[in-house]
């Protein structure tokens, strides 16, 4: 296993409900560090261009409409493992389906607002993390 980093995003339902300490918790309690962090409230440009390879399908347009409905915590995690320890910590993409524990079985309520992103692939967590950080915005430790 390699060390690497992933890109996490705390939706709007779960800033809306003051759950940022609690999931940065879990990451951090799992090993993960937050190598970089920001608030941020996100245009329809910006969160339509993060979910672009969603385009075409008929869910995009509220998913780009719940993004951008209040401010997300954006974060870069890095530890083993990091793409798919974030995966396991966050649960199901429907928190119905979600194993209880995690993050979505605890923090969210539908498909559409379930609390977190993690990134799904190496190729995805580069493009991701560029997408919101520059270099001089990440700080290994
Ligand atoms: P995410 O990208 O947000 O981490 O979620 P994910 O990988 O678990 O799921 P993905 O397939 O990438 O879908 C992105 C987001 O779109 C919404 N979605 N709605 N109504 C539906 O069938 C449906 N499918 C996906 C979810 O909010 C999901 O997080
Ligand atoms: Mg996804």
């Amino acid at each position: 296993m390699a060390t690497e980093r992933t890109l996490s995003i705390i939706k709007p339902d779960a800033v809306a409900k003051n759950a940022i300490g609690d999931i940065i918790s879990r990451f951090e309690k799992a090993g993960l560090k937050v190598v970089a962090a920001k608030m941020l409230h996100l245009s329809e440009e910006k969160a339509g261009g993060f979910y672009a390879e969603h385009k075409e399908r008929p869910f995009f347009k509220d998913l780009v409409g719940f993004m951008t409905s209040g401010p997300v915590v954006v974060q870069v995690l890095e530890g083993e493992d990091a793409i798919a320890k974030n995966r396991e910590l966050m649960g199901a993409t429907n928190p119905k389906e979600a194993a209880p524990g995690t993050i979505r079985a605890d923090f969210a309520e539908t498909i559409d607002a379930n609390a977190v992103h993690g990134s799904d692939s190496p190729a995805s967590a580069e493009r991701e993390v560029a997408y919101f950080f520059s270099a001089d915005e990440i700080c290994p430790r």
